[in-house]
């Protein structure tokens, strides 16, 4: 059994349900999964977007699961979630109905086409490292920077707890 934390964002509306219902269900078909157990879920967070800046804010959140899903078996199954939410895949960093994210998955380091993990982004964005903190005041970077250090350089993001 693995641990694993997903981030979770939307800033788009589909099938006339917000973002906010949007990561209520992809967590719903999250738990839905017989090999996924054990999600504990952070606060949901409105965030100001990073990238492209004409796009609306964002909801995010992190929910650390167990799982006995291989990593690329997991991102089958978060690319499964996202496509049932009307995710289309356009502009690199602009707005989406639902993005679901490996940030990490046990101590693994991955680098294929495929798959990056540790989250190659994950270190300099508030919208991830705040709601990490929420789940594990002990996380540490695969360099072994706590969350806390990180953070400091992320003090300009916008990042409002709801
Ligand atoms: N992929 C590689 N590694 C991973 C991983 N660890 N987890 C591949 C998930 N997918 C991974 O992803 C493109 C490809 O990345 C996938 O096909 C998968 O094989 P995508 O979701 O289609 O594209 P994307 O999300 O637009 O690209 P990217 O580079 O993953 O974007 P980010 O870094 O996720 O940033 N601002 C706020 N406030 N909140 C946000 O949530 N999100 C983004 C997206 C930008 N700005 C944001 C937010
Ligand atoms: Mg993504």
């Amino acid at each position: 059994m693995t641990t694993s934390y997903i981030g979770l964002g939307s800033n788009l509306s589909g099938s006339m349900v917000d973002p906010l219902h949007q990561l209520n269900r992809a967590v719903q078909r999250l738990s839905d999964h017989p090999h996924i157990y054990e999600i504990t879920l952070s606060s949901f967070y409105s965030t100001s977007p990073i990238g492209p800046q004409d796009q609306p804010d964002y909801i995010n959140a992190v929910a650390r699961l167990n799982t006995e899903l291989l990593p690329l078996q997991l991102l089958d199954y978060l690319q499964e979630i996202e496509s049932e939410h009307d995710r289309k895949r356009q502009q690199r960093w602009g707005a989406r109905t639902l993005d679901l994210d490996i940030l990490t998955y046990a101590n693994f380091e991955i680098a294929s086409h495929r798959l990056t993990i540790p989250h190659p982004r994950m270190e300099e964005r508030a919208f991830v490292l705040v709601p990490l903190l929420e789940l594990d005041a002990e996380f540490f970077s695969a360099q072994g920077k706590s969350t806390a250090d990180l953070l400091a350089n992320c003090a300009d993001q916008g990042i409002v707890k709801l």
